[in-house]
């Protein structure tokens, strides 16, 4: 029978949205928010591969009162007319936008061209996106003519219908989709905050584009435009910082991957350095990044021995002594990125390192030899780092051995607890003098003790964890444990089964957390990998009414408790852990019964120790990135 020689992709279609409708987390990750906004990055990726194309320089991206959202772009516009293999199931060419629109895993361009922002993370196509919304109508300008097509759940309402005439020269086109809340069951919306991030970074990477946001929900806009690209983005997080020299930028094709990087070097002691590939920020790095820092290594030591500014018997300069003061960008646009998991979003490609290590090696050596000041300048500021880094060792040996005798004397403020089998025992970490009042009040004194640390610790911006552990207020930590550190670590001293820390939900309290959770994780590993370690969990909200008193968690829970108790209910905001009285501090966050710990685990830590530098110097971006991302990767843990 000759329809069977067909390739029937209408019937292929329906097929196809029926799964994606059916198993939603292997297209677009589930249906969380996350999931959501994975919707409007897959319609705006399309977007941006018109523009990696040559071909659009605009994108709008409305989100309606409605939460449908529209995004509009200026490229060639889908084609209009039949497709030229897909037919349908009487055997007809199927309408090109419905092969867009409906056929899973059919993209949006045919034949090669262009890079796609395909593969691993995303690429699922804006098909996946149809059938996930509960409409979606396709507006295209092509030819001098408008077309409008309409979908729902996916399934095309007719045919393509041309709704009127524009200039022959304009064209692009504008999806529009209201997702499905059959498919989106939770109560969720889409959040500006997250939205804007994402796309401020696609404009940096993605030269020449104009990206508008408009939020109509809350009268809110954006519109990013770097003229620069991404030594634009170099001077933005140079912004505060006194450079060395200007920004270096190369940009160049190897095999049809492009590959471009910028990098300049400042006086800080803090790293910034961000990778990403098609468009897409990958956060744990990858090949990419790590082509970029091997090659300025290998560049720096080459030069520096050539000139003669390192001597015969000084030693090569590490990694860590080469990136101090280091911001780059390294971006990739790549026909077929792999990514190590749907989750982490890490470059694997390994053809990449060559070739970025090539392109940034040779740049770079290049910018060197015809600008010796501001080689100079580099290679004065690696010695630097490398003596200052020899040094901190060093005080630091002599900080251990000392704190190792110091150990022997509890400290003055610490209010020590009576039992001592430390199975049962516990000790508070707690942030400044008030707080640490109120837990010292508040606690059962039989087994819990408490040691206020003062914030001050924090407040040497930029610190050195070595200034770190000669600090006062660490030392009395460090004796309070009676573990010693580094070598002379021993759990048999632990005074504590349960060492909890316990700091406000604020910007400083996530600062102190991620300080002591770096230390912890430097110098006294096995209290995390034998389970030791505890973050303390205070609530956000108080609630009252009538006699009925209940404390929540997070803003959603606080939500429901407002239904239930009604809105007539008191409602008191914690700011921080000084703001409880005792024995509200007792029954929320200290008391056994009641309270959630959370068990630091030495994923979490090694995070922190990443995330460290970071927060120490002073980038306000990563930093505030840094305490969204963590609050979310927070696991329960009831004890
Ligand atoms: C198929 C082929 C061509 C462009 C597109 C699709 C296209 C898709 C989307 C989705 C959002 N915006 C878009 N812009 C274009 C190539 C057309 C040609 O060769 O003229």
């Amino acid at each position: 029978m000759a329809e069977n020689n067909y390739d029937v992709s209408s019937i292929q279609a329906l097929e196809g949205i029926e799964h994606v409708r059916k198993r939603p987390g292997m297209y677009v990750g589930g249906t969380d928010i996350k999931a959501l906004h994975h919707l409007v990055y897959e319609v705006v990726d399309n977007a941006i591969d018109e523009a990696l194309a040559g071909f659009c320089n605009r994108i709008d991206i409305t989100i309606h009162k409605d939460s449908s959202v529209s995004v509009k772009d200026n490229g060639r516009g889908i084609p209009v007319g039949p497709h030229p293999s897909k037919k349908d199931a009487n055997g007809k060419p199927m309408e090109t936008v419905d092969v867009v629109m409906t056929v899973i895993g059919a993209g949006g361009k045919f034949g090669g061209g262009g890079y796609k922002v395909s593969g691993g993370l995303h690429g699922v196509g804006i098909s996946a996106v149809n059938a996930l919304s509960e409409w979606t109508t396709t507006e295209i300008k092509r030819d001098g003519k408008v077309w409008k097509q309409e979908y729902k759940r996916g399934v095309p309402q007719g045919k393509i219908k041309q709704i009127g005439k524009v200039e022959k020269e304009e064209s692009g086109t504008t999806q529009t989709f209201k997702f499905d809340k059959q498919i989106f069951t939770e109560d969720i919306d889409y959040r500006f905050d997250t939205l804007v991030q994402r796309f401020r970074e696609m404009s940096f990477v993605t030269r020449g584009i104009t990206l508008k946001f408009v939020d109509e929900r809350a009268d809110r806009e954006m519109t990013f435009h770097f003229e620069g690209g991404i030594t634009s983005f170099v001077r933005y997080l140079n912004r505060n910082r006194e450079n060395l020299h200007s920004v270096v930028h190369v940009e160049k094709e190897v095999e049809n991957i492009g590959i471009e990087a910028a990098i300049q070097y400042t006086d800080a002691y803090t790293e910034s350095v961000y990778s990403f590939a098609n468009t897409i920020n990958t956060i744990d790095g990858g090949t990419h990044l790590t082509g970029l820092r091997s090659s300025l290594t290998r560049v720096i030591n080459d030069y520096a021995r050539k000139s003669g500014l390192l001597k015969d018997a000084d030693p090569n300069f590490s990694g860590d002594d080469t990136r101090e003061g280091l911001t780059a960008i390294v971006s990739v646009k790549h026909p077929g990125p792999q990514f190590e998991s749907q989750t982490k979003v890490k470059l694997m490609n390994p053809e990449v390192q060559t070739y970025v290590t090539q392109v940034v090696g040779e740049t770079f050596m290049t910018f060197l030899e015809e600008n010796p000041q501001a080689a100079k300048a580099i290679i004065a500021k690696c010695l630097t780092s490398a003596r200052a880094r020899d040094a901190a060792r060093k005080a630091r040996d002599l900080v251990i051995r000392k704190s190792a005798l110091e150990s022997l004397t509890l400290p003055g403020k610490l209010a020590d607890c009576s039992e001592r089998d430390t199975s049962k025992t516990e000790l508070y970490i707690v942030e400044g003098d008030s707080a640490g009042g109120s837990a010292k009040q508040g606690r059962d004194r039989h087994f819990q003790a408490i040691l206020p640390l003062r914030g001050k610790i924090l407040n040497t911006e930029r610190a050195r964890l070595d200034k770190i552990l000669g600090n006062n207020e660490v030392k009395a930590l460090i004796s309070a444990l009676g573990t010693g550190i580094g070598d002379n670590f021993s759990l048999e001293g632990l005074r504590y089964g349960r060492v909890i820390i316990m700091t406000d939900a604020d910007v400083d309290g996530s600062h102190i957390r991620t300080l002591l959770l770096t230390f912890f994780f430097r110098y006294m590993p096995q209290l995390i990998e034998d389970g030791h370690l505890y973050i303390a969990q205070p609530p956000l909200y108080r609630i009252a009414y009538k006699n009925n008193v209940k404390y929540v968690y997070s803003d959603k829970e606080k939500d429901k408790a407002i239904k239930e108790l009604g809105e007539k209910a008191n409602l008191q905001r914690y700011k921080g852990l000084g703001e409880m009285n005792p024995d509200q501090l007792w029954d929320t966050t200290m008391n056994p019964s009641n309270r959630t710990l959370l068990l630091v685990t030495v994923d979490d830590a090694a995070e922190a120790d990443r995330t460290f530098d970071m927060l120490m110097g002073d980038a306000v971006d990563p930093r505030k990135k840094f305490i969204q991302t963590h609050a979310k990767s927070v696991r329960n843990l009831d004890i």
